[in-house]
């Protein structure tokens, strides 16, 4: 079937929102001048764990600015750029670039918005297997609040016990909690042998697979509650450790072998075309697309009572504006793949984001 440009045109102008005055980011390929230092949550003094808790609530008192309908902050328009592209940026090629560029939208409104300076805290989930609730993560003065409490598993401590969240899983708005449910079952993916397994991966196909599988599982799963949903779980602020905990573990990797891994990248753009397969240590053999049944890992347990929606299904169907958009000429991602963030910020390329010591990230790692 012909379909003619300017009818694309009109659907990713719907969908994605795209903005013909949106300027396009300009490669910088150098070293940085001032890289932001990635460290150990436990590794930050009270001060700075402190610091960057008022970080992340100021950026959920900050009036929204995208133009995203329903949002009110800025923290909802971080949560609603997961949310709308959620199938597109699971399960496929995209997964670490796209969450590394999604954590450096983060980092950027932090300083941009809030004058955060301090440096970005990771989660080193390793160290907390068996041992979750007793994790200094969730302390209630110099961390982010402890368990959920009651059928809404809502957290009742900390400095996150009133925070509002709005979007659903289907863009509508509702007000909920941030709602946890710590459980060491699920933690125990991010144990050793599963992260050393992910690190001795030869291929970045198997890299990504194996890391989006029990480690990613892992925190989002032994969290639990908002951070089990796939959709909403960027409204939980451990979600940003969580993920900063993952991208560490992807340039560990691309460390180890810099000059063949720097700029290796693949994978499919959806999760049904050729060429997809789970790595080692994988846990989705099943396609996504394919049946219309999501494949939980272990570590995506039931919600339990603890989640205020139903965990939907992704989406069965690919929308062609995401997939036309991304740019890579086919199914295969490559570096010529865009990253959007429903226009907090602008575009950038999985290329942008494959080097952390210079470019879009700017980061120095530990
Ligand atoms: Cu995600």
């Amino acid at each position: 079937m012909f379909v003619s440009p300017l009818f694309l045109f009109s659907v990713l102008h719907l969908t994605l929102g795209l903005s013909t005055a949106s300027i396009p980011y300009e490669r910088k390929q150098e070293e940085c001048d001032v890289k932001t230092r990635h460290v150990s949550w436990t590794d930050l003094t009270s001060t700075e764990k402190l610091e960057y808790i008022k970080g992340d609530l100021c950026l959920m008192s900050t009036p929204a600015k995208a133009g995203i309908h329903g949002a009110k902050t800025r923290w909802d328009e971080l949560q609603y750029a997961h949310i709308v592209q959620v199938s597109y940026v699971h399960f496929v090629g995209a997964f670490l670039p796209f969450h590394r560029y999604f954590l450096t939208v983060h980092e950027h409104l932090l300083k941009t918005e809030c004058n955060y300076t301090g440096p970005i805290p990771y989660w080193d989930e390793t160290s907390d297997v068996g041992n979750i609730k007793e994790s200094t993560i969730f302390d209630v003065e110099t961390g982010f609040g402890g368990n959920g409490t009651g059928l809404s598993g809502c957290i009742a401590d900390g400095p996150f016990a009133n925070i509002t969240l709005r979007f659903r899983e289907d863009k509508t708005t509702k007000e909920y909690c941030i709602s946890r449910h710590l459980n060491d079952r699920a933690l125990e993916g991010a144990n050793k042998d599963n992260i050393d397994a992910c690190l001795a991966a030869e291929k970045f196909t198997d890299v990504w697979s194996c890391l989006e599988g029990r480690p990613h599982g892992a925190g989002h799963g032994g969290v639990s509650g908002t951070m089990v949903n796939l959709f909403l779980s960027p409204g939980d602020p451990i979600f940003y450790l969580h993920h900063g905990f993952l991208d560490k573990l992807w340039w560990d990797w691309q460390s180890l072998n810099l000059s063949m891994r720097l700029n290796e990248i693949g994978g499919n753009n959806t999760s049904s075309g050729p060429g997809f397969g789970p790595g080692p240590g994988s846990n989705f053999t099943r396609n996504p697309f394919g049946n219309g049944s999501f494949p939980l890992p272990p570590g995506f347990p039931p919600t339990n009572g603890s989640n205020p929606f139903p965990f939907p299904v992704l989406n069965t169907t690919i929308d062609r504006a995401f997939t036309d958009y991304f740019n890579d000429n086919g199914n295969i991602t490559t570096l010529n793949h865009t990253l959007w963030s429903a226009n907090i910020l602008e575009n950038i390329t999985i290329a942008d984001v494959m080097d952390v010591r210079g470019g879009f990230v700017c980061g120095d790692y530990h």
